[in-house]
């Protein structure tokens, strides 16, 4: 179990404490840990990094004493728990800034002096791991005057490639190295929100946000302003997001792991559409193959390892309802509806299993969605624009050494393909990281079963887990008083 309310566990209850175990196997760099109910998780998070194992090395030249830590976040100037009612149908609060280690940088009105600085010492390569804990926002990235080597991603390694800027999703980590090799002064770090919609749907925004790289020693620091990047891509530059993208691979050939013998083959449209509340209105809400996730009354890791029945069924679909023209523009409601459910995907210990994902526009409203699947890392097999072709795209699988990530991208009115294998037994959540998606039911979960050995089986619960009180509680709040909500309830 890893912490999602209502699918491994219930709600940490305000003063009472739990402790968790984490058991990594092969992940080296980088992740991070978080809370999982509600928007917590704006301000519970943290780094974690992960050395490699005694006695190995890094697949690259560092310094032992050279490492940085930058974690990307959001800033509210509110309790943006208390405004993210998670009502359905209505457009949720955007960010008063984005944050770089906590403080909003030089561009950003702020009531007190809020910059971070990183000092480094001239001529030295460092180990710069980034984080983005933004609640709804891929950012782009990039150091006035560095170049950057990508080496790594979601904890594991990447062939090394150069670049002047990164594009980081909400919910990914990144290792880079940075060769101080500039003329020592002060440079400025910058993050910038990536944003893939159609500019009218939702304010975003807007500010850059900075750090400052600070050269020391015997330097003094210069009293002219910092340099700003240079090769910072524009809010709307998708394709640097692809280009950036299209460069990940996994550091050695992955061609004796990545899956090649399928036993369950989903294809997945994560889409905004419309839910009808009665005959005369709709909301919007999100979904994965039509169905917006409703969180049970009892955690399901709970419901299925006691064998209670009425929490959740065991119908996820592995197809959407109905096939159209899914990134068709002008797509309206009643293209589809959708609909609730507590539907999650059973899949036998060890299965193969590939995943395609559609970003479909239903209403206009592709966006880069960030898929993230709890319990299990996967290759990124592919992507592409428009449609998935069933035929074409899978000849353009790189199946040799495709990158190995826990979150990636099913690009606006494009589709991602993963693979994965699955041998970690338990109840896993699949959803959007981008978390006004995941608000709205932009997720599912998956049951992984036991593999009949004791290390293939779903440990026991410890004895002290938080308790449901709430049997009821649902993500689509908004929705309680609907008649159709009501019957869901009654079943
Ligand atoms: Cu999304």
């Amino acid at each position: 179990m890893d912490g999602p309310v209502y699918v491994t566990q219930c709600p940490i209850k305000p003063g009472m404490n739990f402790t968790y175990e984490v058991k990594f196997s092969d992940e080296e760099g980088t992740l991070w840990w978080h809370a999982h109910s509600d928007w917590t998780r704006v301000g519970v998070h943290g780094a974690i990094v992960i050395y490699p194992e005694g006695g190995s090395t890094y697949p690259y030249p560092r310094s032992h004493d050279a490492e940085e830590i930058l974690v990307f976040g959001a800033w509210y100037t509110y309790d943006v728990n208390l405004e993210v009612i998670e009502s359905a149908g209505s457009d949720q609060p955007g960010s008063d800034s984005y944050t770089i280690n906590s403080q909003p940088g030089d561009f950003c009105p702020c009531s007190r002096e809020g910059t971070y600085r990183w000092e480094v010492e001239y001529g030295k390569t460092y180990l710069l791991r980034l984080v983005n804990a933004a609640m709804n926002a891929e950012l782009f990235f990039s150091i006035a005057g560095h170049n950057m080597t990508v080496v790594g991603m979601d904890a594991s390694n990447l062939k090394p490639f150069e670049t002047t800027y990164v594009v980081i999703e909400a919910g990914q980590t990144m290792n880079l190295l940075v060769t101080t090799n500039q003329e020592p002064g002060q440079y400025y770090m910058a993050v910038r929100q990536c944003f893939s919609g159609e500019a009218t749907f939702s304010e975003f925004d807007k500010t850059n946000v900075t750090a400052i790289l600070q050269y020391n020693g015997s330097v003094t620091p210069p009293s002219s302003v910092p340099y700003f990047p240079t090769f910072l891509p524009g809010f709307y530059d998708k394709y640097a997001a692809m280009s950036f993208r299209s460069k990940l691979k996994s550091l050695y050939p992955q061609d004796a792991y990545v899956p090649k013998n399928v036993t369950t083959r989903m294809y997945i449209t994560a889409n905004l559409q419309a839910y009808k509340v009665n005959d005369t209105s709709n909301i919007s809400i999100t979904t994965l193959n039509n169905v917006s996730w409703v969180n049970p009354g009892v955690d399901v890791l709970q419901a299925y390892y006691y064998n209670l029945s009425g929490f959740y069924t065991d119908d996820f679909p592995n197809n959407p309802p109905t096939f159209y023209d899914f990134v068709a523009f002008d797509l309206g409601a009643n293209t589809t509806f959708a609909s609730l459910g507590t539907k999650v995907k059973v899949l036998e210990y060890g299965e193969e299993v590939e995943m395609v994902f559609q970003s479909a526009n239903v209403l206009n409203a592709s966006v880069d969605h960030p898929m993230h699947l709890h319990g299990h890392s996967f290759y990124v097999v592919g992507s592409g624009d428009g449609d998935f072709d069933f035929v074409e795209d899978p000849k353009t699988y790189n199946l040799f050494d495709p990158p190995k990530l826990n979150t990636a991208t099913s690009q606006k009115s494009g589709w991602l393909a993963i693979r994965f294998k699955a041998t970690n037994p338990g109840v896993w959540l699949l959803h959007c990281h981008v978390e006004r998606h995941y608000s709205w039911g932009m997720n599912t979960v998956f049951i992984v079963k036991n593999g009949g050995t004791p290390e293939t089986t779903v440990r026991g619960p410890p004895p002290n887990m938080p308790v449901c009180d709430d049997p009821f509680s649902i993500n689509l709040k908004g929705l309680n008083d609907s008649p159709f909500y009501s019957e869901y309830r009654a079943l």
